[in-house]
C-alpha cells in the first residue's frame, strides 16, 4: 500500500501558502530536527558549522580550495577535473574517502568529473533561458560509498532568493529513483523529489510534503555570487519498501552496478515572484513539461561505477 492517498489535490497546490520556514515551524513542532540548520548558508561562510553534529568540520584544513575549480563560467582550463557535456546518464565513482560535509571541495572530489548543468526546462510557467552566466551558470557532479551518495554543486547565481514557496525559491531539486522503476511518486514514495533550499531546509512532497532532512545533509560555501553546494543523501528503497517512520527498514547500501533515476537541477528564483529559471543536465520532454515531481519516467540515470 502506498501512504497518504488521503491528499486529493496536488501537493502543491495544498502547500499554497507554505513555504519552508513554515514547514519548519510545523516540523519543530512535532519534534524534528528541521529548522535549525538555517543560518550557516548565506555568504559569510566563516561563522557557519554550527552544533550540527554531521561531520568533522574541524581538522579540516583540506581545502584543496578556490584555486583549483574557481574561475566561475570558465570550462576546463585551469580546472583540474573534466568538465562533461550536459546528458542524461552520469557514471557516479566510488570514493575513495567519503568527502567532509562542509562546502569546500575535498580533493577527493578530483577524481570525479563535473557535468554542465546547461539545459533549461522551459515548457511551461514561462520559464526562460538565463541572461547569462552570472544570472545562472552550473555544474555538478556525483560520487558514492557504500552508505551515502554524494553531491557537488557549483552555482552561479547573481541574486539569491530564499523567500516563497518551496518549489519556488533558490534550490536544488534532486530527483532520485532507488529502483529507476519509474511511474507516478506525487502520491508516494516512489521517487523522491528533494527540495534543498539555501537555508538548507529538506522538502519532498510524496503526497505528504514534509520536512524531509534526515536523508539528506548538506552545506553550502557562498563566495560572492558563487555557491558551493555539498551533499550527502541516503538512499532509501523506494517501491513498497519506504514506509515514513520505519525508513531504518528501507536504507540501501549502495553498490557498483547500481542504477537509479536521477535528475539533478537547480531553480533560480532572483527575487520577481516566481521561479524563472529551472536548469539541469537531464533534458527529457517530461521534465520539460514539469512531470518531474508527478512521474519518475521523466528522469535521468545515475550509473554507479567502481
Ligand atoms: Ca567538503
Ligand atoms: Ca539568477
Ligand atoms: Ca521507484
Ligand atoms: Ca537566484
Amino acid at each position: 500500500m502506498l501512504p497518504n492517498f488521503s491528499l486529493k489535490n496536488s501537493p502543491r497546490s495544498c502547500l499554497k501558502i507554505l513555504g519552508f520556514a513554515s514547514l519548519a515551524l510545523i516540523l519543530s513542532a512535532c519534534g524534528g530536527n528541521g529548522g535549525s540548520s538555517s543560518s550557516n548558508s548565506s555568504s559569510s561562510s566563516s561563522s557557519s558549522s554550527s552544533s550540527s553534529s554531521s561531520s568533522s568540520s574541524s581538522s579540516s584544513s583540506s581545502s584543496s580550495s578556490s584555486s583549483s575549480s574557481s574561475s566561475s563560467s570558465s570550462s576546463s582550463s585551469g580546472d583540474v577535473s573534466q568538465v562533461l557535456p550536459s546528458e542524461n546518464h552520469y557514471y557516479a565513482k566510488r570514493a575513495s574517502t567519503a568527502p567532509v560535509i562542509d562546502g569546500e571541495i575535498d580533493a577527493v572530489w578530483n577524481d570525479a568529473p563535473w557535468m554542465e548543468m546547461t539545459v533549461a526546462w522551459t515548457g511551461f510557467e514561462n520559464l526562460k533561458q538565463p541572461s547569462g552566466p552570472q544570472d545562472f551558470s552550473g555544474k555538478y557532479k556525483a560520487m558514492w560509498t557504500p552508505e551515502h551518495l554524494y553531491l557537488l554543486f557549483d552555482i552561479t547565481d547573481d541574486v539569491i532568493n530564499t523567500s516563497g514557496q518551496y518549489w519556488q525559491q533558490d534550490t536544488v531539486e534532486i530527483f532520485i529513483d532507488e529502483d529507476k522503476s519509474g511511474g507516478q511518486h506525487n502520491y508516494s514514495h516512489n521517487a523522491f523529489a528533494y527540495h534543498i533550499s539555501h537555508n538548507l531546509e529538506v522538502v519532498d512532497n510524496g503526497g505528504d510534503p514534509a520536512l524531509i532532512a534526515s536523508h539528506i545533509n548538506a552545506k553550502i560555501k557562498s563566495q560572492g555570487t558563487r555557491h558551493i553546494w555539498e551533499i550527502r543523501i541516503e538512499i532509501y528503497a523506494d517501491h513498497n519498501g519506504y514506509v515514513k517512520n520505519e525508513q531504518d527498514a528501507a536504507r540501501v547500501t549502495l553498490t557498483a552496478g547500481k542504477i537509479m533515476g536521477f535528475t539533478p537541477s537547480y531553480i533560480d528564483n532572483d527575487g520577481n515572484g516566481t521561479r524563472e529559471h529551472f536548469m539541469s543536465s537531464v533534458n527529457t520532454p517530461g521534465h520539460q513539461s514539469n512531470q518531474g515531481y508527478l512521474n519518475a519516467d521523466s528522469f535521468g540515470t545515475l550509473e554507479l561505477v567502481e
